[in-house]
């Protein structure tokens, strides 16, 4: 007995220190997975990390408070398209004209000889997918959604893509997997397209008796599920995504991608559909948050995150995976559809401290939540560096030891990992294809004519006869111009300005948002 007792005991000592030398062999040789879980239209002051009290994101909160914190982290644009595009290419989106928001027939951004952060990441042996939200468009202008579509995200880095190729209220409303529409039905082809209507479909402005949500600006073409559109879809039926299973779908999704390539390095790109319109929960979420449906896919989003970072620990992983979490572009409320965001919204305030909103050159247009974390690796803090998604590429570069580069994404590795706090000196932000300058905590906004206000939204946008000049160190939400008592200060940040951007910024084409 004795002896068999000390012979399960050797057992069991060996078996343990067996698992032991795996897992450090695991994390010391290998380079790390990465994970960029990236939220549509989410504010600054949306999780209750960044001070959001009257919404609970609990599990966002895990990243933030286990891992840094920023507090001056940015999106390149205050729209979905150009942000997109920065992140995944470490170039500012103003740099390339047709980085805009972009209709669901339009052709692929991204040139397949740019660099991207999968290509990169490709290069140094990393498994790349990308499960959500693309929105950088797709093909070469003439998709036949009937075939395999391409170039798709597989053509410009990613092994694996499940996606939607626009918004949720865009056409087409079907998920798209490496290029092939899923469950499409042979005899029921889709057609696509935004001018027109296919003859005899019901439309949202024609039929609103067909409606399950009212449509307000924008959105009156084509029905789905009893949504309104932007676009018209004709065919498909069969592949036509479930509006409220989408956040569980995608997750699945999500978390199949980590089971099955744990054992090598993997790139996920995770682009959540969340708090984008049309806002709609699963049921389980449905009325859950009190401040109607806009709250209600926040909370719905953050319980996808934190089944995500279960599934990261059951497949043991999360100790060698940093994740970097933020949002394509700030709040907006109302944005084209009459879903009680705004009857709704109580005290809670998605901007946090900043003025304007998704669309805006004021802050709460770029300014927004921005979170890495990589447990045992990353000690837990909060950074005031200046970072912006765009410095990804570089930084992530380093973390793998590429010589990869893209000259607008700053090298800021070391920030990102937390043994520096040193961030950028100077960002140029960008809203629907005008642009600005944060240099250190001043803010310089050019004069741009039109309106100031977008109604349809009710968001400031930053328009200005003359030039805007604040001090975010005083003035976060960007109340006292001090142009005009500060001159000297407004020639120093206008010099630096044109230098990076050229002095032809205000002869632009500005987008027209009906
Ligand atoms: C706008 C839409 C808005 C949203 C946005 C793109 C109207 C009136 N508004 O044109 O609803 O779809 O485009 O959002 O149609 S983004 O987050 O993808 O940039
Ligand atoms: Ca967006």
């Amino acid at each position: 007995m004795k002896h068999i007792l000390s012979i399960a005991a050797i057992i069991i000592l060996t078996l343990t220190s067996c698992k032991k030398t795996e897992v450090k062999k695991h994390s010391e040789n290998q380079l790390p997975n990465i994970i960029i879980i990236y939220t549509d239209d989410l504010g600054y002051g949306d999780i209750s990390a960044n001070g959001a009290r009257h919404l609970s994101t609990p599990n966002i909160d895990f990243l933030a408070n286990g891992g840094i914190r920023f507090t001056n982290g940015y999106a390149s644009s205050a729209t979905c398209t150009p942000s997109r595009y920065a992140l995944l290419t470490g170039e500012y989106p103003w740099k390339n004209k047709k980085a805009k928001i972009l209709p669901g027939t339009a052709p692929l951004l991204i040139k397949p000889d740019q660099i991207t952060i999968p290509k990169m990441l490709k290069t140094k042996g990393y498994d790349t997918g990308i499960v959500g939200k693309w929105h950088l468009g797709l093909g070469n202008g003439n998709v036949d959604w009937n075939k395999k579509i391409t170039p798709s995200p597989n053509e410009v880095g990613f092994d694996y893509s499940y996606i939607m190729a626009a918004t949720q209220d865009r056409v087409p409303t079907v998920y798209i997997k490496n290029g092939n529409v899923v469950n499409l039905d042979p005899s029921d082809p889709i057609e696509i397209n935004y001018d027109h209507n296919y003859k005899g479909q019901p439309t949202g402005a024609e039929n609103p008796e067909l409606l399950s949500m009212k449509w307000h600006t924008g959105h009156k073409n084509t029905i789905v599920n009893g949504i309104p559109r932007i676009g018209f879809m004709k065919g498909g039926e069969a592949a036509k995504w479930n509006d409220v299973d989408m956040a569980d779908h995608f997750l699945k999704k999500a978390q199949n991608f980590v089971k099955t390539h744990k054992k090598n390095p993997f790139f996920l790109y995770y682009a959540m559909q969340q708090p984008h319109v049309p806002r709609t929960p699963h049921p389980r979420f449905k009325g859950k948050s009190g401040l109607g449906p806009r709250g209600d896919v926040i909370l719905e989003a953050d319980w996808c995150i934190g089944e995500f970072i279960k599934t990261l620990k059951n497949e043991d992983v999360l100790d060698n995976t940093l994740i970097i979490f933020s949002s394509d572009n700030g709040p907006v409320l109302n944005d084209g559809y009459y879903d009680d965001a705004v009857e709704k919204l109580g005290n809670h305030n998605p901007w946090g401290p900043f003025r304007g909103g998704k669309y805006s050159l004021f802050e709460a247009g770029t300014h927004v939540p921005f979170i890495t974390y990589w447990k045992n690796k990353i000690q837990p803090k909060t950074s005031e560096a200046l970072v912006c998604q765009m410095d990804l590429l570089s930084s992530l570069a380093q973390l793998v030891g590429s010589d990869l580069r893209s000259k607008d994404s700053a090298e800021l590795l070391n920030t990102f990992i937390g043994t520096s706090d040193q961030g950028r000196t100077n960002l140029i932000i960008e809203a629907t294809t005008r642009t600005a300058l944060r240099h250190k905590n001043w803010v310089m906004i050019p004069p741009y004519e039109g309106e100031a206000i977008i109604e349809s939204v009710n968001i400031e946008i930053g328009n200005s006869n003359s030039y805007q000049l604040y001090d975010l160190s005083t003035d976060k939400g960007q109340q006292k111009n001090l142009a005009e008592t500060n001159p000297k200060k407004l020639q120093e940040l206008i010099r630096i300005f044109e230098n990076k951007r050229g002095s032809d910024y205000s002869n632009i084409e500005l987008i027209e948002l009906k």
